[in-house]
């Protein structure tokens, strides 16, 4: 008697792999640890690119970044409970930015869990997950990992896209299947994110409400420079002959020297507009919610014309005269096929007065930049980035700080699309390292890093994450010996340094020595250019310790504002 052939199996781990695999999903950025080591070395063994880093936040952060350029859900891959919890930080700030990414965390076993018997690191992570994502989902038995897969990728980059928590318990990477059910069990996602249409009354009722201003304004946000409809929204402009505005991550999508930007007269343009065209961009803190003084209230209402994927962003802070539901590509090229023979350009004295305004806060901006104070302040060291990067136009740039952001946002042009990854929609510190890292790891293109002394501190530990995969990462950090700047004193005559300064001169540099990369200290814009240049051609990990005057600074930048005044000592 011949015994039958062992049927060939797989198991909970391949299926996961193979599901991922499938559905073009080729990079894992994650960090080891149980349940879910052998995840990070059989996906590496299956050919994937697995990036682990120190921190989970770090890993989120890079998977968040990842699906902002891709368009592919970024995913994140953790241990349970504090992993998890790490992790989450950065899915519910994906959600809150429309990146698609999907944090999969390994668990700890569901009856033990339930029953709250005390697991080795415990939680049900399902539903401490929920309210910081757009989905998520638990996959128990191994035969449905396929779909359990499919149903996280398609909740994640279809309508608006955002994150999705998929919870793995341990178990489930030990069951077995037969190889040939497991591969029948997988599903390739069709069409993952649709095309959504605009109806035709919407675009009629659009263009009509274009047709009828007289100080037209578009401005496009990072929904416009995610949905890679460059050439669309190019022609939008292009053709309409609108002035533009773009939020910081959409600048580039046309460059910055365009003659229609309208960046450098950004306060004047808002507030004297009668018709915005919003491409992707919401009425957020970020654009004062669409009223008050920024928006010109007392020079008589305005129209808003708003371009989004998701309804019920309409109307969410004032109401919109004419929304336009469906993906931006379909969208701005319905309006293109509006502007026909016979499209009025813009009255000139809005584009002229606009023009004035540019002309005006450019040359000043010319001048500041002209000035090489010593030490260097912060536009001496931008206006020397500035440079590189118009040299390098095809190069990443991370930004993230208070006076660091806000500088480096008016003084850095961009000039390609997506190149230009920052603290978003709740300007958090914390993105630099791992959005470097995925903007290296997505694009092979050399990334510059221009950091706050304290952002840098949120993610610093990954320069070593940065030295182990030898990423062409120069980063630059801002040294003002503190938040803000590094002048403040303690008060109470205690021995404590004042809450928001650093160890005064300290040498940021040889963090990146301490891993095997290049550090450098720069004093001056020579020296600043000199070891970027160095940085870009080695393709060396890089930390640039860019000593900035410690004076220079304002309380959170451009946004002082929103500082609660001190109501009890005032006078
Ligand atoms: C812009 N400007 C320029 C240029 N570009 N002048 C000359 N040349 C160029 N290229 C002008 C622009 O017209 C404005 O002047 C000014 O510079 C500032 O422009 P910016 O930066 O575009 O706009 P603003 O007013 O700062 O925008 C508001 C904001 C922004 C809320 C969108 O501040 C922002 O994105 N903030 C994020 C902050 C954040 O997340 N911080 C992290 C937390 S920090 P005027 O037109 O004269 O006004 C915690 O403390
Ligand atoms: P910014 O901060 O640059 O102003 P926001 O993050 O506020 O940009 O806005 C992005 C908007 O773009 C979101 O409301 C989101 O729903 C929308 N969006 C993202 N992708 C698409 C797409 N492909 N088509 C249409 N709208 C999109």
């Amino acid at each position: 008697k011949i015994a039958a052939e062992p049927a060939e199996l797989t198991d909970g781990f391949h299926l996961v792999i193979d599901a991922l695999k499938l559905n073009g999903i080729d990079t894992i950025y994650g960090l080891p640890g149980i349940p879910i080591t052998d995840l990070t070395r059989m996906a590496q063994a299956e050919g994937m690119r697995v990036i682990a880093f120190r921190h989970e936040q770090n890993a989120g952060n890079a998977a968040a970044a990842a699906g902002f350029l891709t368009q592919k859900p970024g995913i994140c891959l953790t241990v349970s409970a504090p992993g998890f919890l790490n992790g989450l930080t950065a899915l519910a700030n994906a959600t809150v930015n429309c990146f698609p990414m999907i944090l999969i965390s390994g668990s700890s076993e569901r009856e033990i869990v339930d029953l709250a018997q005390g697991d080795y690191e415990e939680m049900d992570q399902l539903n401490v997950a929920k309210p910081f994502c757009k989905a998520a989902f638990r996959i128990t038995y191994a035969h449905d990992i396929g779909i359990g897969i499919a149903r996280a990728i398609r909740a994640a980059v279809s309508g608006r896209p955002g994150g999705v928590y998929l919870d793995l318990p341990a178990k489930l990477f030990s069951q077995t299947m037969e190889a040939l059910a497991g591969r029948n069990s997988l599903v390739k996602v069709v069409d993952p994110a649709p095309r959504q249409l605009p109806a035709p009354d919407t675009v009629k009722r659009a263009l009509d409400v274009i047709k009828g201003a007289k100080r037209p304004l578009i401005l496009l946000g990072k929904g416009a420079a995610y949905a890679q409809a460059d050439a669309e929204i190019r022609a939008f402009v292009e053709k309409s002959g609108i002035p533009y505005l773009p939020m910081s991550m959409a600048k580039g999508l046309l460059p910055d020297t365009h003659p229609q930007s309208a960046a450098a007269a950004r306060s004047y343009v808002l507030q004297e507009a009668d018709v915005v065209v919003l491409v992707g961009a919401r009425l957020n803190w970020l654009l004062s919610h669409g009223k008050g003084k920024t928006w010109g209230a007392d020079k008589g209402p305005k129209k808003f014309v708003q371009i989004d994927i998701a309804a019920t962003e309409m109307d969410s802070n004032v109401p919109i005269d004419a929304p336009l539901v469906g993906d931006i590509g379909s969208c701005v090229s319905a309006l293109v096929a509006g502007i026909g023979a016979g499209w009025a350009k813009p009255p000139a004295d809005w584009l002229a007065t606009i023009a004035e305004r540019k002309d005006k806060n450019l040359s000043k901006m010319a001048a500041q930049l002209a000035q090489s104070p010593s030490p260097m302040n912060f536009h001496s060291a931008l206006g020397a980035i500035r440079e590189i990067v118009k040299q390098n136009p095809d190069a990443m740039v991370v930004n993230e700080g208070a006076n660091t952001l806000d500088f480096a946002r008016s003084i850095v042009d961009m000039y390609q699309p997506r190149k230009r990854l920052d603290c978003g929609t709740w300007g958090i510190m914390g993105i630099g390292m791992g959005f470097a890292v995925a903007a290296a790891v997505e694009t092979g293109k050399p990334v510059i890093a221009i950091e706050g002394d304290s952002a840098f501190g949120f993610s610093g530990m990954e320069v070593e994450t940065i030295c182990r995969y030898n990423l062409p990462v120069c980063i630059v950090v801002f040294n003002n010996n503190g938040v803000y700047k590094g002048t403040d004193k303690n008060p109470s005559g205690t021995a404590d340094p004042a809450p928001t300064v650093f160890v005064k001169d300290s040498r940021y540099d040889l963090m990146m020595e301490a891993f095997g990369g290049k550090g450098v200290t720069a004093r001056t814009p020579q020296e600043l250019t000199r070891a970027m240049e160095e940085a870009i051609a080695s393709g060396r990990p890089t930390l640039i310790n860019a000593v900035i005057d410690e004076t220079a600074g304002t309380e959170s930048g451009r946004i002082t504002n929103l500082n609660p005044a001190k109501a009890a000592t005032k006078k």
